[in-house]
């Protein structure tokens, strides 16, 4: 049965199930189907009036109640656990009497594999043992490092299921790869934040700059939901360049750190060498070892050798041999609109990382590709800045720019944050900021879609933003090289 907000009465009594699921999106799909195969009695509400999922939850559950309209008409009083979605924003005063009746998909998730550990010690049976979990978190990069380890992880030969964060909920891997003997899950600071004890094998917190702190009440309580990811873990993967992602000290849990900063010789992974030799570096009880040449790493920048270090002392942890992580860091291409080659004529490469939506990423995006070129950056940025201070950006910039090309809502706040001593044109679209940056661009240098900003002012999402970028290229840098190459053959 399904309730509307116009058709419900003003506190809606829903069956007394012991559970409400709160949200019918991806998470939300895959807690009600969840429930729904351990024969648990569920209802689900969702602030929407059309959401999705629900013609499939009549089917599977035709028994579930389901409520449609604002929370705060519903009576949650007689529900014994209330499941969020990572959508939902736990702190609403609707759910003030029931703090201690909330989860996250991710605590069903922990609880599952509670589970099928306990009934396999019953059963002393070799069947049903605890997979293995690996938690990436961080503002930055958790994607990419995540299909990395996982990607590490199946040319060892294992069998993995990856998602979270990444597109396809826990509770889906679960179920639709149940014999999975490893889960590598990219989690968010909304679904840490409801997530009691984690207990992963290994837990990554990769990097923490500002996003999200409309939901968080700012960097602290941002740090204390990503922090959730080192509970009960058995090791903790931290970043030793950015103290915002070590544990707290009272939260005592083994750490190795990774560090790409050229001296640091406390981190286990790091890198050392000199500028025309660098390497990825192990430091173990033996002694410091050469893992690969850095610029063996098929992903470009000083960024992505953070990313392979933090991968690296992953799936060391996890027992992967090092020369097959080393065989996958040398080939793994990365994600589209992350950082993404799409072109390189006559000495100029184009790159999208269009899904660079705050300024640590476009930093990391600038400070990563600045000092591997022969030539300078242009840097296409602007969209919706979400408040964001963007004057970290300025001394980068002043380093590595030869202009800066503006667009979308915030244009005007960017230039402002710029020193006098970068060029900035500030124009309408990024149609006419890659106009401008094929005016501008000489051989050698880089033409870099890294926004610093959302992109909803102009797109629907960051990847339609990386679509525009891509095509554009295609349509004016491509096909209008290899005219010349024709004519002057
Ligand atoms: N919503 C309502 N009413 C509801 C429930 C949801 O309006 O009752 C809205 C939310 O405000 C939100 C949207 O619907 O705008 C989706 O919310 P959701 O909680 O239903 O999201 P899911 O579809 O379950 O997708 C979530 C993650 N989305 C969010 O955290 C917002 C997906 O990450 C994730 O891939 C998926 O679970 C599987 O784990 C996306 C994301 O944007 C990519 N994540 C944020 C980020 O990466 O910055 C955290
Ligand atoms: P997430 O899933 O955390 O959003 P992605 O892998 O999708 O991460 O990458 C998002 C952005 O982070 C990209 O724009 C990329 O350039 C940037 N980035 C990549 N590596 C790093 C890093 N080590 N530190 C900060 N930003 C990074």
């Amino acid at each position: 049965m399904t309730l509307s907000a116009a058709t419900a009465p003003v506190t809606p009594v829903l069956a007394k199930g012991p559970t409400l699921v709160v949200g019918l999106g991806v998470s939300g799909q895959a807690i009600a189907r969840h429930l729904s195969d351990r024969g648990i009695d569920f209802a689900v509400a969702d602030t929407r009036s059309e959401p999705p999922g629900l013609e499939s939850l009549h089917e599977y559950a035709p028994q579930a109640e389901v409520y449609l309209g604002p929370l705060e008409a519903l009576d949650l009083s007689g529900f014994s656990e209330i499941v969020l979605s990572p959508g939902i924003d736990p702190r609403q005063s609707v759910f003030d009497a029931t703090r201690d009746r909330l989860v996250g998909e991710i605590a069903l998730f922990v609880r599952a594999l509670d589970e099928r550990e306990a009934e396999s010690v019953v059963l002393s049976s070799e069947h049903g043992k605890r997979p293995r979990l690996v938690a990436i978190t961080g503002s930055n990069a958790k994607s990419t490092v995540t299909t990395l380890v996982a990607q590490m992880a199946e040319r060892a030969g294992r069998q993995v299921a990856v998602g979270g964060n990444l597109g396809t909920a826990a509770l889906t891997l679960l179920r639709e790869q149940p014999d999975a003997e490893l889960y590598v899950l990219e989690l968010s600071s909304f679904q840490l934040e409801t997530t009691p004890e984690l207990k992963a094998d290994v837990a990554c917190f990769l990097n923490l700059s500002e996003d999200h702190l409309d939901r968080h009440d700012g960097m602290l309580g941002y740090q204390a939901a990503k922090r959730a990811i080192f509970r009960g873990a058995g090791l903790a993967v931290i970043n030793a360049d950015d103290v915002w992602s070590w544990p707290a000290e009272d939260d005592v849990v083994p750490c190795v750190s990774f560090s790409v900063q050229l001296g640091n010789v406390e981190a286990e992974w790091r890198l050392a060498g000199k500028s025309e030799s660098l390497y990825l570096c192990h430091a173990d009880a033996q002694g410091l070892h050469e893992v690969m040449p850095a610029g063996a790493v098929h992903l470009a920048g000083r960024h992505n050798q953070a990313n392979a270090l933090a991968a690296l002392a992953m799936g060391t942890a996890i027992g992967l041999e090092e020369a097959v992580m080393v065989a996958e860091l040398k080939i793994f291409a990365g994600l589209p609109h992350r950082g993404e080659l799409i072109a390189d004529q006559q000495g100029v490469r184009w790159i999208n990382d269009s899904k660079g939506t705050n300024v640590g990423a476009t930093l990391a995006a600038i400070a990563g590709l600045g000092p591997t070129l022969d030539g300078k950056l242009v840097l296409l940025a602007g969209g919706q800045g979400k408040g964001a201070d963007f004057s970290p950006l300025a001394a980068p910039l002043a380093d590595y720019a030869r202009e800066v090309v503006v667009f979308g809502q915030d244009a005007a706040l960017l230039a402002a944050a710029l020193p006098d001593s970068v060029t900035v044109t500030r124009v309408n679209t990024l149609i006419d900021a890659l106009a401008q940056a094929q005016q501008v661009a000489c051989s050698g240098d880089c033409v870099l879609l890294s926004p610093a900003c959302a992109s909803l002012d102009q797109f629907a999402n960051y990847m339609v933003r990386g679509d525009v970028f891509r095509n554009w290229v295609a349509q004016h840098v491509v096909i209008e090289s290899v005219g010349e190459e024709e004519r002057d053959a």
